[in-house]
């Protein structure tokens, strides 16, 4: 049985953090005995990252990366993979839209498959975001001939080869993109699955706000221009904020 890393990107996400780790313990468990459970803090401001030092005190399979300041989503996938050191690499949100019990089908197809990706059956969204989710993925398929059924959806699981015939650079949102493009590139094949989606219920949602929606234009140019997503800097966690 592959050894299995699960790792989360939060930021900010201290009411639902110790459920969602415990779930992924209990999903990685069911698997076999050679796991961790990594959460990327990415500088969170509330007691996320003080809640993970503590589940870390009470299994040594979780661990807790910092960034001391708020990076984005990007940076934190990229912390996370870098941190992750098992042979399958597995992450999705911290914030609970997503049940970590559906894995199993996900490892299964992945004892086949370099990559296999997630697809929300019924996304629970408003509907604001799936209409920029809609354009989004109009804009990728037609500037990068990506076509996938869900870009965005945190819920991937890559086998470490794969990973690492990739390098990624953005910091942003864009991530998910950059990482399906540049696997499509390396001809890395890929398997889809679909996962049930739930709505967000304590927390707030960080996943379209302006600042993300024009990085993610910025990184859609300068990926398409083959121009560097973001200046080049160590990815060590706890780096100085960029
Ligand atoms: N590391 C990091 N994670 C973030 C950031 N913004 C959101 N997240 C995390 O990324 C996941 C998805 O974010 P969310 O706000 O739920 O986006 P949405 O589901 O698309 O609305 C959650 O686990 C968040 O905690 C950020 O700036 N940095
Ligand atoms: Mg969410």
């Amino acid at each position: 049985m592959a050894s299995l890393s699960i790792f989360f990107p939060a930021f900010n996400e201290e009411a639902i953090i110790e459920r969602t780790v415990h779930g992924a313990l209990k999903a990685a468990q069911a698997n076999g005995a050679d796991y961790e459970v990594i959460v990327v803090d990415d500088g969170s401001a509330d007691a996320t990252a003080q809640i993970v030092t503590r589940l870390a005190q009470e299994d040594p399979h979780v661990r807790l990366v910092r960034h001391a300041t708020n990076r984005g989503y990007g940076a934190a996938l990229r912390t996370g993979f870098a941190s992750a050191t098992k042979d399958l690499v597995f992450f999705s949100d911290a914030d609970g839209q997503f049940d970590l019990g559906e894995l199993p089908a996900t490892l299964e197809l992945a004892s086949a498959s370099p990559v296999v990706a997630g697809y929300r059956i019924k996304r629970s969204d408003p509907w604001h975001r799936l209409f920029i989710a809609r354009s989004y993925r109009l804009i990728v398929w037609l500037v990068f001939g990506l076509r996938v059924r869900d870009i965005d959806c945190a819920w991937k699981m890559l086998h470490r080869d794969a990973l690492a015939r990739v390098e990624l650079e953005s910091n942003g949102a864009f991530i998910s993109s950059e990482l399906l493009i540049k696997l499509k590139r390396a001809g890395v094949p890929l398997t889809q699955i679909g996962v049930h989606h739930y709505p967000r219920t304590t927390g707030v949602s960080k996943g379209a706000t302006p600042m993300v929606i024009l990085r993610t234009i910025r990184d859609i140019i300068r990926l398409r221009l083959g121009m560097p997503l973001a200046p080049r800097q160590p990815q060590e966690a706890g780096a100085a904020p960029r």
